[in-house]
């Protein structure tokens, strides 16, 4: 049994995967994801606890040591994964907080179930911190959270920091269980966005839907004050640096140019296989400048990682089977013997290979409909210290407010998209390093070890005084 910590973080997913053998021996390995990568070099550095789900359901585990880190797993049935994680979390929240790309599910079988979920983790998390502790709680699927730990656990700090996009009043005021995802957050001491436009429609709302008044980034309850603020997440600079000078990665680059046919320009998308991505849109935009012959047959190759994702998600499998068509066409179209414009992957890969494939590409197409932050802008830009390579970038990722010198696009404007894509790809190398460089310089001082300490610093700097002396 692990002690109690004093620095806990709470968040859907353990931050591993399970690996088994052909023998049969398991073992754990750190998984890939956002918040996982964002978040297991400051765990280490704190010596901390996490808690979450371990991935595979039905099934108690103890907790145990891995990467220097104490996990917790929180147990979850497989009804509790159709309907908390499948359900509420990824066919209700998803969709309505990412503008409502896909229509949201509302059932009430599955927000019964998130509310069920979210108390288990709130009485885990109770358990598991020793007096005073810094809770820090991640993310859309636990927003019940902060306010049933706190009712368990007054004496504790608690953080929520919330990495996907938050949404305008008219959207959320749809949502049949509004009020109480708002006093969950509420129950927090700080609960972090990534842009302050999250930010401000948070308190919008608390103001419109509890009449609780703010002032700032400061809102007022009656015995406490929740403090609001914009943490813009950012990957780890440094090591995506010096992974891209490593000899086997440079090769790797070079080979895989190679590969793909030694073409003028590569062109490549990283993404989970999700509708947010705007992977369609960027598809269609390339195939439209092929078959307009604005790109020649073999002067691009575009490669496209869609990595699995929620598979048993309705709207994720219809996707799928969207751009697997979209692509079959777009190649059927346009390839000539022994070249394939389009080299599309549904597969995960490990990190030297992804920064390998970064370090490849010419032009780096992010276009998602909607997107938190995107890390995939900000590790493209960490691998390029060459200064070579351009960075095609939705206005509707929360990275478009900090990488202003890529070349932003509305994906919902296919001929912008397309008149961008041919302007990256025809840049000069003196205006992508003058662009690169600003870019980078930006990433390497915001980067996630900047963004996890602003946020500690933040919870555990005490607020004003509550509402009583505000009275507002
Ligand atoms: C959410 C928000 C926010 C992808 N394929 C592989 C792989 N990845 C890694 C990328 C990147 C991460 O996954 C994806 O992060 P994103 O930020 O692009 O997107 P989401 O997963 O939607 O993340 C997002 C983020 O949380 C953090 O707050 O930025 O807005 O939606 O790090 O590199 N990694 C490896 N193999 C792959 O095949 N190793």
């Amino acid at each position: 049994m692990v002690g109690r910590s004093s620095f806990l973080i709470v968040a859907n997913r353990l931050p591993v995967d399970r690996n088994v053998e052909q023998d049969g021996t398991a073992s754990w390995r750190r998984s890939p994801g956002g918040l996982v990568t964002a978040i297991a070099p400051v765990m280490q550095r704190r010596h901390g606890a996490w808690l979450g789900w371990h991935g595979a359901a039905d099934e108690e585990l103890e907790p145990f040591e891995q990467d220097g880190m104490s996990l917790i797993p929180v147990p979850l049935s497989a009804t509790e994964v159709e309907l908390y994680y499948e359900g509420f979390s990824n066919a209700t929240l998803w969709p309505l907080y990412h503008d409502v790309v896909a229509p949201p599910v509302f059932e009430r079988p599955m927000w019964e179930t998130y509310r069920a979920v979210n108390e288990r983790f709130a009485n885990a998390a109770a358990e598991a911190a020793e007096e005073g502790a810094v809770v820090w709680v991640q993310d859309y699927q636990l927003q019940l959270v902060p306010a049933m730990l706190r009712k368990l656990r007054p004496d504790l700090r608690i953080g929520f920091f919330l990495h996907i996009p938050f949404p305008p009043v008219e959207l959320f005021w749809r949502l049949p269980w509004r009020r109480e995802l708002v006093e969950g957050l509420l129950g927090a001491d700080l609960v972090g966005f990534q842009l302050p436009g999250g930010a401000a429609n948070f308190r919008r709302l608390c103001r419109r839907l509890l009449g609780v008044p703010y002032k700032g980034n400061e809102i007022f309850l009656e015995d406490r004050v929740v403090t609001t603020q914009a943490f813009p997440i950012s990957v780890d600079f440094g090591e995506l640096d010096s992974m891209v000078r490593e000899p086997q990665v440079i090769s790797r680059a070079k080979e895989i140019r190679m590969e793909l046919g030694d073409p003028e320009h590569v062109l490549l998308g990283v993404d989970r296989l999700d509708y947010t991505k705007g992977i369609g849109q960027r598809l269609e935009a390339f195939g439209e400048l092929l078959k307009e012959g604005r790109i020649g047959p073999g002067e691009a190759v575009f490669v496209q990682i869609a990595t699995p994702s929620r598979e048993r998600v309705d709207e994720y499998r219809r996707l799928r089977d969207d751009i697997e068509l979209q692509v079959g066409r777009i190649n059927g179209e346009n390839s000539v013997l022994g070249n394939q414009p389009i080299q599309y992957f549904h597969q995960s890969y490990g990190k030297q290979e992804l920064a390998a494939l970064y370090l490849a590409a010419d032009v780096m197409l992010v276009t998602p409909l909607r997107d938190g932050m995107n890390l995939v802008a900000k590790e493209y830009v960490s691998c390029h210290h060459d200064l070579h390579g351009a960075l095609v970038l939705s206005e509707f990722a929360g990275a478009a407010d900090e990488l202003r010198q890529s070349f932003l696009v509305n994906p919902y404007d296919v001929e912008d998209v397309k008149r961008q894509m041919l302007t990256a790809m025809r840049a000069t190398p003196h205006e992508l390093a003058r662009r690169m460089r600003t870019m980078r310089r930006r990433v390497a001082t915001y980067d996630v070890d900047r963004w996890a300490s602003e946020f500690l610093t933040a919870l555990e700097t005490p607020a004003s005084a509550p509402a009583t002396s505000h009275s507002a």
